[in-house]
């Protein structure tokens, strides 16, 4: 992809900071983010950073200089959306709509809705299909969905050229351990190096979908670059499920450093299985790397 004017939203995070990585060179980036969450305090020097809020007037005029628009920024602490659930709704849903809204009359050639597997609440089904029911079970994962909601309504109504992904347990480098909404990849790689024991909630038999950042970035261009994907949702996950247990032993191995594990209840609401069926991704010529192994290792 060449010349295009990308808005990225929340391009300081673990999402964004990497689409801008890999569209800068080519492509006018335009990164909007509000500095909440950043992972990066610097961009590359053609990017024009602006440090705004999706929900006011610097947002409608930056979607308006835009062809593509990429819409990553977000309230994404699962707690906070219990303790704060207007503020999440403020950020997730009408940050979405001040965005759509302003799009509604321009000529986008795409416009990409980061929404979220919390959209599923605990699976009925696994693999988890982009068609399985919808339950949500925290304020944030009904946020998300609500905003994707709008999003391919205004598909519908307006002929808005939007596709949504569902990432399921992305992990990364930019992943800071400290964040109380990190995940549990580097919660575990920062205890091991630190000689302390990985705590697990619950037996440990829980299982995830983790998918590297990389791979959320290699959807995110073959959604770019097909024209069939208009008004889809798309799960992003690899289709394997890693327990927890094994998680941890992977982790203490690749640091070389066993250590017991200190076991705690379940966390309320914790979901036990999820995977990603991801047949729709893989019509796109998506290929996950499954081996989490070399993953970590580059965390590591
Ligand atoms: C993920 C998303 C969250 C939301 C949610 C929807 C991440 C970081 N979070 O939460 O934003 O979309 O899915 O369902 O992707 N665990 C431990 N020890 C720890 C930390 C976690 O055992 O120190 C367990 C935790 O109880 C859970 C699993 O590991 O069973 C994964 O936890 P997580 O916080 O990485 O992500 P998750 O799936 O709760």
């Amino acid at each position: 992809m060449k010349n295009k004017r990308i808005l990225i939203t929340g391009g300081l995070g673990q999402v964004g900071s990497y689409l801008t990585e890999r569209y800068y060179e080519n492509n006018e980036i335009t990164i909007l983010d509000n500095a909440s969450s950043s992972y990066r305090d610097t961009v590359p020097e053609n990017v024009n950073l602006v440090i705004g809020d999706i929900q006011g007037p610097e947002a409608v005029r930056l979607v308006n200089q835009a062809d593509i628009v990429i819409h990553t920024a977000a309230q994404i602490d699962v707690n906070k959306s219990f303790n704060q659930p207007s503020f999440d709704c403020d950020t997730n849903i009408q940050g979405t709509l001040n965005l759509l809204a302003a799009s509604k009359d321009l000529n986008l050639d795409k416009f990409i809705y980061f929404s979220s597997a919390a959209v599923y609440g605990d699976p009925i089904k696994i693999p988890v299909h982009e068609s399985h029911p919808t339950e949500p079970l925290s304020p944030y994962g009904v946020s998300k969905l609500a905003g994707e909601k709008y999003a391919l309504m205004y598909q519908r109504a307006f002929d808005l050229p939007v596709v949504a992904i569902r990432p399921f347990n992305i992990y990364s480098p930019r992943q800071n351990p400290l964040n109380p909404y990190s995940g549990v990849i580097s919660k575990f790689i920062e205890h091991v190096k630190s000689n302390q024991s990985p705590t697990i909630f619950g037996d440990g038999k829980q299982t995830r979908d983790f998918i590297s950042v990389h791979d959320i970035v290699n959807l995110v261009n073959l959604i770019l670059k097909s024209n069939k994907v208009i008004g889809k949702v798309f799960n992003a996950g690899t289709g394997t499920q890693t327990n927890i247990n094994t998680l941890s032993d992977l982790v203490m191995e690749l640091i070389g450093n066993e250590l017991e594990i200190n076991y705690q209840e379940a966390r309320p609401g914790d979901i036990y299985h999820s995977v990603a069926d991801i047949s729709a991704a893989k019509k796109l010529g998506f290929k996950p790397d499954l081996n989490l192994k070399r993953g970590l290792t580059e965390l590591i």
